[in-house]
């Protein structure tokens, strides 16, 4: 795991992200499990607040990863009680960060090994890969599955988000394959 981790900010205008270092953005959709993820990257237990409810501001939250590079923690999606002009709000914030961050290397999408793609999980996928984004698929809660039905659900899975390229289940629990996702963040931003 990452050994070392600051949090650094958190913005409402990306305008003011830092850009002096490489970037990896996690999306997902509100308790998929990404800050869970990102305490278990960073060994942590609360580096980034695991389900706080969305409060009325989107903010994306820059931490700084072994001096290295950053990981950028964007708000949830698909949150049902979110209004309009937020989910608004929330789609250029994502669309700014994508088209104006030089320094973006990754885009990790979390979606949950149990539930499947949902049908924002694949509008969120098709979007990024038809930017051109480097873009894993991190499936979390694999532990939520018995290991005799997860064969089945992966291919369920696969199916449903086209064949991704680039698929590693994990789970924050269980501690799984966390170190194989440190390895395909570190290769992305330069050792
Ligand atoms: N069983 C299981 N639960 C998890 C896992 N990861 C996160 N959770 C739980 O899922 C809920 C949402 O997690 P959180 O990290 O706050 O999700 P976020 O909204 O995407 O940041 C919490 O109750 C976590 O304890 C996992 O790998 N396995
Ligand atoms: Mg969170």
């Amino acid at each position: 795991m990452f050994k070392q981790a600051a949090y650094i900010k958190s913005l409402e205008n990306i305008i003011d992200r830092p850009d002096d270092k490489p970037q990896v953005l996690f999306l997902g959709r509100s308790n998929v499990g990404k800050s869970s993820f990102i305490n278990s990257l960073t060994n942590r237990k609360n580096l980034a607040r695991t389900s706080n409810t969305p409060g009325k501001t989107l903010l994306m939250n820059f931490y700084l990863i072994e001096d290295k590079f950053y990981i950028v923690d964007a708000p949830g999606y698909g949150y049902a009680r979110r209004s309009k002009s937020m989910q608004q709000k929330f789609i250029h914030m994502i669309d700014d960060f994508l088209h104006q961050s030089e320094q973006l290397k990754l885009v990790c999408l979390l979606i949950d090994f149990k539930v499947g793609p949902t049908v924002d999980d694949i509008d969120m996928y098709l979007y990024l890969h038809n930017l051109g984004m480097d873009v894993l698929i991190i499936a979390t809660k694999l532990d939520k599955i018995p290991s005799t039905r997860r064969g089945k659900q992966n291919k369920i899975i696969l199916e449903k988000l086209n064949h991704p390229e680039h698929f590693i289940k994990v789970s924050n629990t269980k501690r799984i394959n966390i170190e194989l996702v440190e390895k395909y963040i570190l290769n992305k931003v330069g050792k």
